[in-house]
């Protein structure tokens, strides 16, 4: 009986994965442009991630980064030049790392299909795959983006580790981002690290009542001896994309106010509890929520152009 019931679901979802969606990206868009594309961005990622895995989380952030800027276009990739200063170059962008990584992909990418496949979708692809390398889900990546034609310093307007929630939620539904998806990819910080910086609010003065005292004495000591050091945001299952962090937060062991916060304001703790007590479920939210992050303000069709180097426009300035 359970079975018959899937049959219909099972060809329903895989005779038709060229399916439009409705922002113009589809999965599987370079099946016949550039069959191995997929194949191409994911050999590259599993050898970075052989000898890094911190490159997820690198590639988690750069995806945010770029995506919360004009939308999902590569101009974070852009490289400044003498007379543009461009999305690289904001503090917020100061610990962005990997572009090297989105180089080599590039490079493996346009010797097998020259001009086909975008630099956008090779962040969006190989972010999924270095999840998926992390323990985290792997979900399809619509693609067809195509990649952006600016890149200014002027347009960056991230959010800042001691926003509010309220203010952070409204950042989102600007985007067309609900409460409960926003929560999901905070999970993000499942990897990766924190610089010193980010957080020292919560340690100087009187010690934060919302951090667990053990982990704010740690944290106090390691800053003061290296205000550079960075820690890590999941301080147990750090190199896991996992539902760990949601219940470090519950056990008040969050590293930046935004981090913590999640778990105190009514709006969002439901989800940080509903997502420590059920792996599955997170995985499931996980895996929606970078898909419709990498939808954000996509460029499609002739718009924008597909960059030969990730790093310049194609009319060489840059
Ligand atoms: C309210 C929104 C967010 C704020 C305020 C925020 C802020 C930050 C800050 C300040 C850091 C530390 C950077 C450093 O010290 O090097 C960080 C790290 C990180 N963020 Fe977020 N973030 C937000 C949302 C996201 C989202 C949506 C994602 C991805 C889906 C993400 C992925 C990451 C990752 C993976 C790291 C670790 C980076 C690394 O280890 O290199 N963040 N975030
Ligand atoms: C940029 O400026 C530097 C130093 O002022 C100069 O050496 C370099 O040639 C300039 N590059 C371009 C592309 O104009
Ligand atoms: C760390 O994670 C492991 C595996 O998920 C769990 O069994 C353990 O209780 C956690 N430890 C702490 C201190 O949170
Ligand atoms: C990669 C990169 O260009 N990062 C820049 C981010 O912003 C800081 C602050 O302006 C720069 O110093 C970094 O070079």
């Amino acid at each position: 009986m359970k079975l018959f019931m899937m049959i219909p679901v099972i060809l329903f979802c895989c005779v038709f994965p060229l399916a439009l969606a409705a922002d113009g990206l589809q999965v599987g868009f370079y099946s016949t442009s550039c069959g191995k594309a997929e194949s191409i961005v994911e050999k590259v990622v599993q050898k970075r991630f052989s000898q890094d895995n911190s490159i997820t989380a690198a590639l988690l952030r750069m995806h945010f980064h770029d995506c919360f800027v004009r939308g999902c276009d590569a101009s974070l990739l852009i490289d400044p030049t003498n007379e543009t200063v461009s999305e690289k170059k904001d503090g917020a962008n100061a610990s962005v790392r990997g572009f090297d990584l989105i180089d080599e992909i590039k490079e493996a990418v346009e010797a097998a299909c020259p001009s086909t496949v975008s630099c956008a979708d090779i962040i969006a692809l190989a972010t999924r795959d270095a999840v998926a390398l992390s323990g985290g889900p792997k979900y399809s990546v619509p693609t067809g983006r195509r990649d952006g034609l600016v890149s200014n310093i002027a347009d960056v307007e991230l959010p800042g580790p001691t926003i509010s929630i309220p203010e952070v939620s409204k950042f989102f539904a600007a985007k067309g981002i609900e409460k409960e998806e926003m929560v999901a990819l905070l999970g993000a910080h499942s990897v990766g690290v924190s610089h010193c910086g980010f957080f020292a609010d919560r340690l100087g003065g009187k010690p934060d009542p919302t951090m667990d005292p053990a982990l704010a004495a740690k944290l106090i000591i390691l800053c003061k001896s290296n205000p550079d050091a960075a820690v890590f945001l999941d301080q147990n299952t750090s190199s896991l994309m996992d539902n760990e962090y949601y219940k470090q937060l519950l056990l008040k062991r969050g590293i930046m106010d935004i981090d913590q916060q999640l778990s105190l304001d009514i709006s969002t703790s439901p989800f940080v509890s509903a997502f420590a007590s059920d792996s599955e479920k997170f995985m499931q939210r996980f895996g929606m929520s970078m898909v419709k992050m990498g939808e954000v303000g996509v460029l499609v069709g002739k718009e924008g152009e597909i960059r030969k180097n990730c790093r310049v426009f194609n009319n060489g300035t840059a």
